[in-house]
């Protein structure tokens, strides 16, 4: 099935295919971390996953969007800056707006606001594409449920579905070949004393994207055959961990999951390496802290960054050995 259909699907009852004249949509969107990842496509079209996902979404950190019709042309600025329109960021979004109107039918100006470094394993693509689709729905007044709306963000990209709310979230894989039961749901339950850092130790564009590295993984690793029950096993332990807040389990979890995907990367052919002696270096640093009492873990997505899971009440003891994180 081809994207075009899906959306057909989900606004086949919508009258209106126009933009509201003289609007401006807002919306935000935050990022997401996995905590169980998303690694691997039973469909590369539709971005259905292998396995289901689950995520916490950053407090204040993801992408803002404005959205608006314009005369004659499309119009995009990120961070204040004119983007090109042959750029690789402006097609991407390009390719997707064209999915939801006629060809010249209308225009538009977006106006995006980034507050995570593009491309670099921080889930700019997740947060940049639920920011849209969300605009989309206000400015073409769809009026469609958070569901519709992440079974849409995840046709732009897979981990864009889990960016729709705050707090944990669950993406279920499905099962349908048309994806209408691929979407994600919030978990219902607040835990304000788990936080979450981010160890920023090279912020530059990845020189492999994850949907290349995803799908050669796929396609070459002996080691990716295990990863389903892998998820499987971690995704149900980290569910009852969320509810029990057992931090230890989560965060042994969650460490393990990230090492066992990145492990299935490593098996590619050939191999896709995400680690800089900077990634490795403070992996050990971390270790160290459990070893001497501190419990903090650690999270690594499809870059070099880490992600460092901790309750609240170790902030300071955490940020005084990591001074260079930052709040999530
Ligand atoms: C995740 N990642 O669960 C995993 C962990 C990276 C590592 O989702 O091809 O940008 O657009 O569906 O969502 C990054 O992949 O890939 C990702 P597409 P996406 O967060």
């Amino acid at each position: 099935m081809k994207k075009s259909e899906i959306i057909s699907l989900l606004l086949a009852n919508k009258k209106n295919h126009l933009p509201q004249k003289n609007f401006v949509a807002k919306t935000f969107a935050p990022s997401n971390i996995a905590l169980i990842k998303y690694w691997g496509k039973r469909n590369t079209e539709l971005n259905l996953p292998m396995t289901s996902s689950l995520s916490i979404s950053l407090q204040n950190k993801g992408c803002e969007v404005e959205l608006s019709q314009q005369n004659e042309k499309d119009e995009i600025f990120l961070n204040d800056h004119f983007v090109d329109l042959n750029s690789e960021f402006a097609i991407r979004l390009l390719e997707f707006v064209n999915l939801f109107r006629k060809p010249n039918s209308w225009f538009f100006t977006a106006k995006i606001i980034s507050t995570v470094p593009i491309g670099a394993g921080l889930a700019s693509s997740a947060c940049g594409f639920a920011a849209v689709v969300k605009a989309l729905d206000q400015l073409l007044d769809w009026q469609l449920s958070l569901k519709n709306l992440s079974i849409l963000a995840r046709l732009g990209s897979g981990s864009a579905s889990r960016s729709l709310w705050d707090g944990f979230v669950e993406w279920h894989a499905g099962e349908r070949d048309d994806g209408m039961d691929s979407f994600a749901e919030p978990l219902e339950l607040s835990w304000p004393e788990f936080s979450l850092g981010l160890l920023i130790l090279d912020a530059r564009q990845k020189q492999i994207s994850s949907r290349v590295a995803m799908q050669r993984t796929v396609e070459t690793s002996i080691l990716y055959r295990s990863w389903p029950t892998q998820v499987a096993m971690d995704l149900s332990v980290m569910r009852q961990a969320i509810l029990d807040k057992n931090f230890e389990l989560l965060g042994q979890t969650a460490e393990a999951n990230a090492l066992a995907m990145h492990a299935t990367m490593l098996s590619a052919r050939p191999a896709v390496n995400y680690f800089l002696p900077e990634t490795i270096a403070a992996m050990q640093k971390i270790w160290q802290c459990r070893a001497d009492g501190l419990p903090v873990y650690f999270t690594q997505d499809a870059g070099p960054n880490l992600k460092l899971l901790f309750l609240q009440k170790h902030f300071s003891d955490v940020k005084e050995i990591f001074p260079e994180m930052v709040l999530g």
